[in-house]
């Protein structure tokens, strides 16, 4: 009986510490695609625009995940 109370007070105290983890990762704002960071909309994401997808994850603003997708179009499409 004392243990089942016991169990019960430490699911209430881990209940927060999940709750917590599973709002740190997921993202902070919407995210349809990676195209928004091409500001000057010329199709290829430059040096630059995924410099601003950087700052944006280690702001918070996006996920790792799509930073990285960001990062992965500015390598595609960097030619010589
Ligand atoms: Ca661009």
């Amino acid at each position: 009986m004392a243990e089942e109370v016991g169990m019960r007070l430490k699911l209430l105290l881990i209940l927060p510490l999940i709750l917590a983890l599973l709002t740190l990762s997921s993202p902070v704002v919407a995210w349809d695609e990676p195209w928004p960071y091409d500001a000057d909309d010329d199709g290829i994401i430059s040096k630059s625009e995924a410099l601003v997808a950087v700052a944006d994850y280690f702001s918070g603003d996006i996920t790792k995940a799509q930073a990285l997708e960001v990062i992965a179009l500015y390598f595609a499409y960097e030619v010589g």
